[in-house]
């Protein structure tokens, strides 16, 4: 059946307003490479000034009232910042969204942090795990967002068996702290900064953790974080039809995980993605699936970068959920494969942005909200206020 053009703008606006999608804390400081750091005057180098890009963000997209935090970077007293954060988030309007452990930072994790063959060394780290579950619970943040650095440069330096065992215990002991509405995220990556195996490599490896920790621990996938060539929305049906799929760190690449703007290289692949998703809502499937951004922008600037991917996201999404579903299972029935392909590939071309200029207009935001940050003056004005200092600190090398 062809729906209207009052029917898709009803599916269109339903579709988008029921689209948020997380920005991370660390997108907003000065961040670079292992080879260098190109400081930005308007780069955030304070969790207040986080706070006001995430509003401005909001303000101009208002799709992203919640804001990721790392503990290490945004909480370093650890619970004793919580009260600083939740002054910030009323004055904000911004909520603290998943709380990001750190472990791979503090010099003790050279050899690994939950996987650490110190038994000293593991306590440290789930320490660390524990008090931030317990931020999450004083944030009335509901995820726990994990992801070790955790591995081994060389064959034969570690037992990859006894790791695997000590980080089921971590995880399992993480998951007797939660309370009831809170998740434990685990999220895997194949390689880097551990060159020769990760801990926690694939998505198999994070369900079987997560399984094995209990049933509020879901897998967490960061797209820049596979192969090259792996079909990324197999592993997320996969991750669908088990009930294992927690949620998205979203960014794009080209070779590695090289934090790209979501959609720059492959946007079809963000479009996949979240067709599997539409497809097992409309399926029937029970989703709680959190969008969250994981870019650190180097070049760009980072509050421009954050809105663009923003953008981006609503408009694959929105492209996933016009997907004449009924239609397509007709031909995936009857093998019709050109059929199948041209109306999947069809809703990919579409141009969506008069639908998503018209959900804006009819929700009171900015039509063009790349175009209204740069009218608004908001970047010229911090960097202004932030110049001179921004070069001096920076949370992520
Ligand atoms: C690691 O590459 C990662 O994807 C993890 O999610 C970290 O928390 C994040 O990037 C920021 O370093
Ligand atoms: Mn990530």
């Amino acid at each position: 059946m062809t729906l209207s053009d009052s029917q898709t703008r009803d599916l269109a606006f339903k579709a988008l307003d029921s689209f948020q999608i997380e920005i991370p804390s660390w997108g907003f400081a000065n961040t670079g490479t292992r080879f260098g750091k190109f400081v930005q005057a308007a780069a955030a180098s304070t969790i207040e000034e986080k706070f006001a890009d995430a509003a401005e963000v909001n303000r101009l997209t208002g799709a992203t009232p919640t804001m990721a935090l790392h503990v290490l970077w945004d909480l370093p007293n650890g619970l004793r910042d919580v009260p600083e954060v939740r002054a910030l988030e009323r004055r904000f309007g911004i909520r603290s969204g998943s709380i990001n452990p750190n472990l791979f930072q503090d010099q003790e994790y050279k050899y690994g942090s939950l996987c650490n063959p110190s038994a000293a060394i593991r306590e440290q780290a789930l320490d660390h795990m524990l008090v931030s579950i317990e931020i999450g619970k004083a944030l009335g943040s509901r995820d726990v967002s994990l992801w070790m650095a955790d591995g081994s440069n060389y064959p034969g330096t570690q037992s990859i068996r006894k790791r695997i065992g000590w980080l089921e215990d971590a995880l399992r002991a993480c998951h007797d702290r939660l309370a009831p509405n809170q998740r434990l995220l685990v999220e895997y990556k194949p390689f880097e900064p551990a060159f020769y195996h990760t801990d926690i490599a694939d998505w198999g490896m994070s369900s079987h953790f997560a399984r094995h920790a209990g049933p509020q621990a879901c897998v967490l996938v960061d797209t820049g974080h596979h192969y090259s060539a792996q079909n990324i929305e197999q592993v997320v049906a996969w991750l669908l039809h088990t009930g294992m799929l927690g949620g998205f760190h979203f960014n794009d690449r080209r070779y590695a995980d090289d934090d790209l703007t979501l959609g720059s290289i492959d946007p079809y692949q963000i479009f996949r993605i979240f067709h599997e998703i539409h497809q097992a809502a409309s399926d029937g499937l029970a989703l709680d699936v959190a969008y969250m951004i994981d870019q650190s922008h180097n070049l760009k600037g980072k509050i421009e970068a954050v809105v663009q991917t923003v953008v981006t996201a609503q408009e694959l999404y929105l492209k996933a959920a016009l997907v004449d579903r009924e239609r397509l299972a007709g031909y995936q029935q009857s093998c019709d494969l050109v059929a199948a392909e041209e109306l999947y590939r069809g809703a990919f071309w579409r141009d969506v942005r008069p639908l998503t200029a018209a959900w804006r207009a009819a929700r009171g935001l900015p039509a063009d909200p790349i175009a209204a940050l740069r009218a608004s003056g908001y970047v010229e004005r911090i960097a202004g206020e932030r110049g001179s200092r921004s070069s001096a600190v920076s949370s992520y090398a």
